[in-house]
């Protein structure tokens, strides 16, 4: 074979990215007006806190951080076969989107196993950090065998793609991109795999079935395609946006999922309003009978600092001490206040965070660096340059997921206490293979990033000190 050249105009990922990130937005907001409602009350939000705080705005800035927020977001959607994960994985692919993680639901009571395809490198992460939460239905966990059969058939009749997007992933694959036409019907056709369905592609009597299995199978199974169950866009403070939902007329959850508020946000604390119930048709021809399904939801995060293997370890051993008598708020504490007390002992500055190897950091050059540098600055060790304030270190954003806070999040919008108990054990060989390609370890990312500013701080330092005398 040839070797591949994209075509003459050929758009970036990251421009396709950001297409498609801003036209699901705009699609999600006709569906579900209450997200356009939460878009505003974010970005007043976030306008009034970096107004009152100059230093978040300077360390934004300053990590390439502030450019990205306003259109910062990410979704979710679920899938039911391994062969629509698998199409789902090359889909992303065209937008430079990578599946990163494995994060085992049904250890909290949801039949899915899922990932996050996001972009992974630097510049594309500050260009645009769209990344989408995907699911794959567990149908081996529901143990009514028809009904099992039965799910399995109705999954096996649809296609949740035109043949059109599949012509274009080729063709990207092939020429590693796409020209400005193909890109813009690229967009189009990718949107409308996430669109709503308001009718069912089975009767009342199945849907009953399959949603007395889990609400979640009905949700899947019932319908045409995987349509987006929710946008999330990144506020800089949760609590704010959380204090201010009633006055929007927005119903929020009772409990941020994640850390307690702290002075350096950790990894990532979300929120979301009910879901809608949405008429819906069941059944086809002249028997439609009109039902309601409950799915689609809104959701706010806001993101903190990455932490270690280590940090994240310490991280789970105090949400799991908070968690222990449950999240409810009855008993001599609130949950909040038993999350506060769990996470006192969690270092919260930057400089210990690090200095105990608790976080990733992103070291550059201090823009105050002077010409006088010691002789042997470019072999000295980071933290000592951090200490001369010749270098300074920047807090690295978790673009992750956490597996406790999405079963939090998927249980709030089913509705009660949805939860059945499966067995706790690890399908991630099948997912991978659903996926046709590996999930990347979140960890090794973190660290990369981290070593790859500090080869950066040593190489111009070399440029800027005499080369030692031999
Ligand atoms: C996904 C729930 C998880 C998050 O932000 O943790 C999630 C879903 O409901 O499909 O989106
Ligand atoms: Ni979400």
């Amino acid at each position: 074979m040839g070797t591949p050249s994209a075509p003459a105009a050929s758009l970036r990922s990251d421009d396709i990215r950001a297409a498609f990130s801003q036209a699901m937005s705009v699609m999600y907001r006709a569906e579900v007006p209450q997200y356009g409602t939460l878009l505003e009350l974010v970005a007043e939000v976030n306008g009034e806190t970096l107004g009152a705080d100059p230093a978040l705005r300077a360390r934004l800035t300053a990590s390439d951080d502030l450019d990205r927020i306003n259109v910062e977001r990410h979704g979710a959607i679920r899938v039911g076969t391994a062969g629509e994960l698998g199409f789902i994985r090359r889909l992303f692919a065209v937008m430079g989107m990578v599946p990163v993680g494995y994060y085992d639901l049904s250890v909290a009571g949801v039949p899915v196993h899922s990932t996050a395809f996001r972009p992974v490198g630097e510049t594309a992460l500050a260009n645009n950090p769209f990344r989408v939460f995907t699911s794959l239905l567990r149908l081996e966990l529901i143990d009514d065998e028809s009904l099992r059969r039965e799910a399995e058939a109705i999954l096996a009749r649809r296609r949740i793609h035109s043949p059109e997007v599949l012509g274009l992933i080729e063709r990207f694959e092939l020429n590693g991109g796409l020209d400005e036409d193909e890109a813009t019907r690229f967009v189009r056709e990718a949107v409308r795999i996430f669109q709503w369905h308001s009718e069912a592609t089975v009767d009342a009597e199945t849907y009953r079935r399959l949603s007395a299995a889990h609400r979640l199978i009905a949700d899947i199974v019932a319908f045409r395609g995987p349509h987006i169950n929710h946008l999330t866009p990144r506020t800089l403070d949760i609590d704010e946006v959380q204090r201010r939902m009633p006055a929007r007329g927005i119903a929020a959850k009772a409990v941020i999922e994640g850390p307690p508020p702290r002075a350096c946000p950790i990894l990532l604390r979300q929120t979301s309003f009910k879901a809608l119930e949405e008429p819906i048709l069941f059944g086809s021809g002249d028997g439609k009978v009109a039902g309601t399904h409950t799915a689609r939801f809104g959701e706010i995060e806001q993101r903190g600092l990455a932490l270690t293997r280590q940090g994240r370890a310490l991280y789970d051993e105090l949400l799991a001490a908070a968690r222990r008598d449950g999240v409810s708020d009855d008993g001599a504490k609130s949950y909040d206040e038993r999350l506060a007390d769990a996470f006192a002992t969690f270092p919260d500055d930057y400089d210990t965070l690090r200095l105990q190897g608790l976080g990733f950091f992103k070291y550059a050059l201090s823009p105050a660096v002077r010409r006088d540098l010691p002789v042997d600055a470019a072999t000295m060790p980071i933290e000592d340059l951090v200490r001369l304030g010749i270098v300074e270190a920047y807090p690295m954003i978790y673009e992750d997921f956490l597996p406790v806070s999405a079963a939090g999040i998927f249980q709030s919008n089913l509705g009660g206490d949805e939860q059945r108990l499966y067995e706790a054990n690890t399908a991630r060989a099948a997912f991978i293979a659903a996926l046709g390609a590996p999930v990347a370890d979140e960890f090794e990312i973190y660290e990369q990033a981290q070593q790859t500013s500090i080869a950066a701080v040593r190489a111009a330092l070399r440029q800027r000190t005499p080369a030692p005398a031999s």
